[in-house]
């Protein structure tokens, strides 16, 4: 649902990174980019507004890690700025002190997804190993509490529903029902309306007085865009909401909403819903969300360990080198493995690379003892060999082996995975040359 925001956002990430310096024309340049793309991305302009005032304070001020550039520190703030104002961290449900029963109370729009994920939540608890009841208190519409029963079926968990009570009283029975059998959690389901009615609302409300639930829930279809906003704000005006789960964020909508829920009404997004069935539902991280709108897999956690870690002149050198084809050797492979084993095992930090997941390396056994040994071969090969692996003929490895006291099949080993780190280093190097890259690959946010 974000490719559109986060296409626009790496060409304006792409354009940053062709300066040296930051000037603050540029960054009022970036930002304003930015806000369009927010606001293309159907995002609400107030919370764009303030996502860009946000940036720009921290932008400008005098925050600078020695371990990034320029434009690798204003991508980290973009990133941390959109987690903060997409929630923070992840929000989890409140629960009643035990042994009361913690109600939680669906409310939302027809067709906005309440009954899907209300079997949805119930599974998930089950899976946290406490006891849910699913209350039907969608009266007005027998199919409804079919619909309940059926989903109550498929995933093992009771469903409270009767026929001819009013939605107060099933909602108030089904909470007592949930205490006599110890059960931990009441998920009552209520009904929707096309629009925020005043009938619905003192509905609600009555609910919400009968049975004080722990949490309300708004359920929010993702594809109702903008307006999403507004329908929460009245909700939250009428019975306040303690959170909101967003549905259908497996469709093509352009998630504006998404991003503007919290902010504006400073209620969090508890989870998403990803898919029809009972699993597909997710527990919201703005962290993780951030992350997957900038479009850059796990890249930033990349930048976070590599500022940790490596030396920012050495990563510029190799940098360098790297965009020369070929002038990878194994002198440079032996400095990798050194600086790599400080940050991580090598497939881990390449698995962190855009594109790079596609591509196999087998270096499971780069482990200490490897690396030593590595270290050794890689010491016996004259300075002409070292630069030029691909002269290293079967005498050559046998010279090798007998050199660094190893055998044939470590020398052989070694070269293999030097061929597939040289390889690798050269989609690398392509990716983050920008404008060479291969087209549709992602590009590496520095460089
Ligand atoms: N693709 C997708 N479909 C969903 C998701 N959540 C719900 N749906 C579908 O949306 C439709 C409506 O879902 P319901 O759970 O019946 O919605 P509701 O809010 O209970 O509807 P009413 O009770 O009529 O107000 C169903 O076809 C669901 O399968 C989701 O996360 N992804
Ligand atoms: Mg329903």
């Amino acid at each position: 649902m974000f490719e559109r925001l986060s296409e626009k956002l790496e060409s304006v990430f792409k354009k940053l990174r062709g300066h040296g310096s930051i000037s603050p024309e540029l960054i009022k340049a970036t930002l304003r980019e930015i806000r369009l793309a927010l606001l293309e991305a159907d995002v609400n302009y107030k919370v764009a507004k303030e996502l860009e005032r946000r940036i720009e304070e921290r932008a400008s001020g005098a925050e600078v890690a020695a371990s990034l550039t320029p434009a690798q520190q204003v991508i980290k703030i973009v990133r941390d700025e959109l987690t903060a104002i997409l929630g923070g961290t992840f929000t989890p449900i409140q629960f009643a002190p035990p042994p009361s029963v913690t109600p939680i109370m669906l409310v939302g729009l027809q067709g906005s997804g309440k009954t899907t994920s209300a079997a949805k939540l119930a599974l998930r608890l089950t899976k946290e190993g406490k006891r849910p009841l699913l209350i039907a208190a969608d009266v007005y519409r027998p199919a409804a509490q079919d619909q309940l029963r059926t989903l109550g079926e498929q995933i093992g968990v009771p469903v409270f529903a009767e026929r001819g009570v009013s939605p107060v009283e099933l909602a108030r029975t089904g909470l007592t029902h949930a205490k006599h059998h110890a059960l931990h959690v009441a998920i009552i389901d209520t009904a929707g309306r096309l629009q925020v009615d005043e009938t619905l609302m003192a509905e609600l409300r009555a609910i919400k007085e009968a049975v004080n639930p722990t949490e309300i829930l708004m359920v929010a279809d993702a594809m109702t865009g903008q307006e999403a906003v507004n329908i929460a704000a009245g909700f939250h005006k009428e019975v306040g909401l303690t959170g909101v789960i967003l549905t259908k964020l497996d469709g093509d909508a352009r998630g504006g909403a998404a991003l503007s829920i919290r902010s504006a009404l400073g209620v969090p997004l508890k989870f998403v819903g990803v898919g029809e069935r009972p699993e597909q539902f997710e527990p919201f991280h703005p962290d993780r969300m951030a992350t997957r709108i900038l479009g850059m897999g796990d890249v930033l956690t990349l930048i976070e360990r590599a500022g940790e870690t490596v030396d920012r002149e050495q990563a510029q050198e190799l940098g360098r080198k790297l965009r020369k084809k070929g002038e990878f050797d194994l002198e440079d492979f032996r400095q990798q493995l050194l600086q790599v084993r400080k940050m991580g095992s090598i497939s881990s930090i390449l698995k962190m690379l855009p594109g790079a997941n596609k591509l196999k390396l087998d270096d499971a056994e780069l482990d200490e003892k490897q690396l030593v040994r590595v270290d050794a071969i890689i010491s016996s090969m004259t300075p002409h060999e070292r630069h030029k692996p691909q002269i290293i003929a079967a005498s050559r490895r046998q010279r090798i082996a007998k050199g660094s006291g190893t055998t044939v099949t470590d020398v052989n080993r070694l070269l293999k995975q030097f061929t597939q780190a040289q390889r690798m280093m050269k989609q690398v190097s392509k990716m983050t040359a920008g404008g060479k890259g291969a087209k549709g690959r992602p590009r590496l946010p520095w460089g």
